[in-house]
């Protein structure tokens, strides 16, 4: 994108880091893929239909606390504020944190971390049309790498965004790693806004990640169909279906692909064949959900002090903001 108020950054070589995970996670006892390989472009497109499915209810649930509270989140900041937004997609929820900040401060900088270079173009393209005094960095990385970049970039107080419940993609080993992560690398100015899905009906839940119309199944089948295009493999999607349940114990959803037949794969450029026995699956996802006081409870352990709660009124989805 040719614009003076656009920057790009990337920070990864993606495909090799693909291939190796790909070979180590489909040659474990147990199958597995890792979810961040859901968003390449046919899976950002697919995932922006999720988004506005009748089941899925985060967006919808996130967006309102949002349009509702943006003010008060924004006022609960120091001035000047930088924004930082880690899996910034689409960018569409952002704005409202934007468009509260424009209306305080003179000119704003954005730095959209986002796994996706393509996503984070599309994303922010809009943003810049609507928003004269907006500057936008989008830093094509892992958070992990992200966060370093901005921490020696960004300046000024940041209030740093991750939402969408992206949290819930991550095991409590992840989140410790996480959040030990941001808490090296926020300063006592910065704020943290978390946006987490809250526990509820196990039906609603489960209907969340199996809608009626299948677009989360090949939301989930697109991770083959990805690495057919980009590892030279031959999935036969047709020979492989979505399933989502509700796992109570763990307080997850888990999202596999099941094998519906004896059957062998071979993925080319990693010169590896692999064999699927019927029924067998390969676990793409873990979608946790959270009460607000055992979230409230892990972001103090880890050191954060929660600064307020934001929620929607049916209590759906809550965000969190901490220092
Ligand atoms: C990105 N993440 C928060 C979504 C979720 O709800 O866990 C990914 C998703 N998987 C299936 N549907 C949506």
């Amino acid at each position: 994108m040719e614009n003076d108020r656009y920057t790009c950054i990337a920070l990864r070589n993606a495909q090799d880091t693909l291939a190796d995970d790909v070979r180590q996670a489909l040659t474990a006892p147990r199958k597995w893929l890792p979810c961040k390989y859901f968003y390449d472009q046919a899976g950002n497109t697919l995932f922006d239909q999720i988004c506005e499915l009748p089941e899925y209810y985060l967006t919808r649930a996130e967006t309102a606390i949002l349009k509702q509270h943006a003010d008060h989140i924004i006022d609960r900041c120091p001035p000047e504020l930088t924004l930082v937004e880690l899996g910034s997609g689409s960018s569409t929820k952002s704005r409202y944190l934007i468009e509260s900040c424009l209306a305080r401060q003179q000119d704003l900088t954005y730095y959209a971390v986002d796994i996706s270079p393509a996503g984070l173009e599309n994303g922010t393209r809009q943003l810049l049309d609507n928003y004269p005094r907006l500057r936008v960095v989008g830093v094509a990385a892992e958070f992990a790498d992200g966060l370093g970049y901005l921490t020696t970039h960004a300046s000024g107080p940041r209030l740093v965004a991750f939402l969408g419940s992206t949290i819930g993609n991550f095991t409590e080993e992840d989140i410790a790693r996480f959040f030990t992560m941001l808490r090296r690398h926020l300063r006592p100015m910065d704020r943290l806004l978390l946006g987490v899905d809250l526990i509820k009906d196990p039906a609603v839940i489960e209907a969340a990640y199996d809608d009626a119309q299948g677009i989360t199944a090949k939301f989930n089948l697109n991770i083959l169909a990805r690495l057919n295009r980009e590892l030279s493999a031959n999935f036969n999607l047709a020979a492989f279906r979505h399933r989502a349940v509700w796992n109570h114990e763990r307080g997850r959803i888990e999202m596999n692909l099941v094998s519906v037949r004896n059957q062998r794969v071979r993925i080319a450029n990693l010169n590896l064949d692999i064999d699927f026995l019927q029924g067998e699956t390969i676990h793409t996802e873990n979608c946790y959900k959270y009460s607000q006081s055992g979230m409230d409870s892990l972001l103090t352990r880890h050191g954060f002090q929660i600064l307020g709660h934001f929620s929607d009124p049916q209590d759906q989805f809550c965000l969190f903001l901490a220092s």
